[in-house]
Order: structure tokens, then sequence, then C-alpha cells
């Protein structure tokens, strides 16, 4: 049965500099905690998991210097793009090595990096971003200064020059296309955000489209969208998620997704057998109770389990199975 395996690399990135509360840098070592592989592994035993660790980053020089030249006005430039300079790299190793690769967040500001590293290895690539939240700030739009609102502006071609500074064409020389970007579950956009959303044309499903269309719908305009030779990037924050099953967040907003709709949209992906890369980010342990940790966690664990085999429908591999009962 080793011939049919699919790889799968996990590589947790504990950054917490993209916004300002303490904790979310737990969450890598939290889902291990939680058996996120042996969750994975019993929803498709065909899965050959990889787990590379934490990543590991150091702040140089010439990044301290266009922060305090050019970036001083948002959080940790710094910090960020070293981190998600690392994160390039170790995408690109995991994708040598594996048919997949999972990012476990950390904050969204790794977005960029885990996006951009995937863009490297397969420059046709679509983008699913499923969030509350636009992250599409520029570092002169924001209001906060947490950079973790502005990753989809470093991806992006016709954004980037927004990045003069940040020598994209070098760490990151792979854009991604306006048009193979979706957004889902948009509940608290920016007036800028919405100026940039809507002068460039970018899908996005906010939660009333939602409501009016429906989930199926949704879905299948996202598809319809997205380049059917591409390889998929499905970037998944879990404040998409309505509080009640993910209370566990930095920037929570209600009225968000059911659980059962997160797992539908992540199945109908799942289904294209296109998602190559997927992330998972801004479950802060450190909010709420240990009860809320515990539903949140188990939220993301039903996320990744539909993503990466488990069908609600029962159907499964059976070589381990026919052993003569019938
Ligand atoms: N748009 C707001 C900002 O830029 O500060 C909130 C961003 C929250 C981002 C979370 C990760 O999705
Ligand atoms: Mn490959
Ligand atoms: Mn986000
Ligand atoms: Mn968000």
């Amino acid at each position: 049965a080793s011939g049919e395996q699919t790889r799968l690399g996990i590589i947790g990135v504990p950054f917490a500099k993209g916004q300002g509360k303490q904790g979310v840098e737990l969450a890598p070592d939290l889902l291990r905690e939680s058996n996120l592989r042996q969750v994975l592994q019993s929803s498709d035993e065909r899965l050959l998991i990889t787990d590379y660790g934490n990543l590991h980053y150091a702040v140089d020089e010439t990044l301290l210097q266009q922060q305090r030249q050019h970036y001083y006005h948002i959080r940790n430039y710094a910090d960020f793009m070293a981190c998600n300079l690392a994160l390039i790299e170790q995408v690109q190793v995991m994708l040598q090595q594996n048919a997949q690769f999972l990012t476990i967040g950390g904050d969204h500001a790794i977005g960029f990096g885990s996006v951009a590293g995937h863009l490297q290895h397969t420059p046709n690539l679509s983008l699913v971003w499923i969030d509350a939240h636009a992250d599409i700030n520029l570092h002169n739009t924001s209001q906060s200064g947490n950079i973790h609102g502005m990753p989809v502006s470093f991806l992006l071609r016709e954004l980037r020059n927004t990045w003069q500074h940040a020598a994209l064409d070098k760490v990151a020389p792979n854009c991604l296309s306006k048009d193979q970007l979706v957004y889902i579950g948009l509940r608290d956009i920016d007036p800028y955000e919405a100026f940039i959303l809507n002068k460039f044309g970018i899908r996005y499903y906010a939660m009333d489209s939602i409501d009016r269309m429906g989930v199926p719908k949704v879905i299948e305009m996202t598809l319809d969208a997205l380049d059917t030779q591409n390889k998929i990037h499905v970037s998944f924050d879990i404040d998409a998620l309505d509080s009640n099953v993910a209370p566990c967040t930095g920037t929570a907003v209600r009225a968000g997704l059911t659980l059962r709709e997160g797992i539908s949209i992540v199945e109908a992906l799942r289904d294209t057998k296109r998602v190559q890369g997927m992330d998972i980010v801004e479950i802060n342990p450190k909010l709420g109770t240990p009860q809320d940790v515990r539903t949140t966690v188990d939220s993301a664990l039903e996320i990744l389990k539909s993503m990466f085999g488990y069908r609600r429908s029962g159907a499964r591999h059976y070589s381990n199975l026919d052993t003569g009962i019938l």
C-alpha cells in the first residue's frame, strides 16, 4: 500500500508579533499535544506525516534598517520579514519532500511566507482565504499597525509596489494574480480594505453572501473562479468560524461560519484534489476558559481532519479492513 501514500509535511510557526496578544504562539504545540497527528492519521491511513517542528528565525541588521527607515509606523516589521523569509525557505523544502504541507500559526502574518513559499515552488497557484477579515491593509492604510492585518497585500501582484522597500522581487519573486484569490467568511472589512477589494475587483464572499446564497453556491462560484490547472492554497483563520465554536482568538467577530459550514467548505476544496498547502492560524489558548480552549482546538481539528481525509459519509480506504469478515 506504500505506493498510494500521500506525504504531508507539517511546520509550526509560533509567531505572535503580527498583533498585540500573547498566546497565539502556543498553538502549534497545543495542537500536537491534542493528538493532531493521530487525528489526521486515523482520518486517512494513507497519509505519511512528517512533522518538521517549529520554525526558528533570526533578525538581521538589513531588516532592522528597513524597519527604522521605512516601516517604523507599523509593528515588528523586521521580525515579520525575518520569520517569513525562513518560512518561504521551509515551505519549499517541505514541497520538495511532500505532496502537501500544513502551516500551523501563530498569527496570520505568517500567511505571507506560507503562500509566498508555495508560490516559489508552484507559480500557478490559487488562494482561498477563509477569514472574518480581509488582511489586505497596506502599511499606510492600517489603523492598528498590526501586520496580521496586511499579509495579502504582500502577495498580490497589483499591491506589491506599495511595499517598495521590502525587496519583494528578491525574496518572493512569484506573486499571486488577483483573479486567483477568493475570500470566504468576511464580516469585518476596514474602509480602505473595501476600497482596495472593489478597486481591483477581488472576489469575496462575505457572510451576507453566504446568508443569501448558501455555502454550496458560494463554493461553486469559488471553484468556477479558480483556474482548474492550478494548485490551491487554503489559508484558514480560525476567526472565520463563529465565536461559539472558536472563542479563543485575538480578533473574534460574532456571527461567523458554523462548524458545519467550515467543514463543508474545506471538504469541497479537498475534493478538487488540488489543495497542496494549508494554514491554520490565530488560535490563542490564553484567551478564554479551559473549556473555551478545548472547544476551539476541537473545531480546528475537525477542519484539519476534513481537509486531510476524513469523510462524514464514511467513505474511506479499506485496505486494512478487508480481513475476511464477509
Ligand atoms: N483589519 C484590522 C487591522 O488591520 O488591524 C483587523 C485585522 C485582524 C486580522 C486577523 C487575522 O485576521
Ligand atoms: Mn513537489
Ligand atoms: Mn486573518
Ligand atoms: Mn481574522
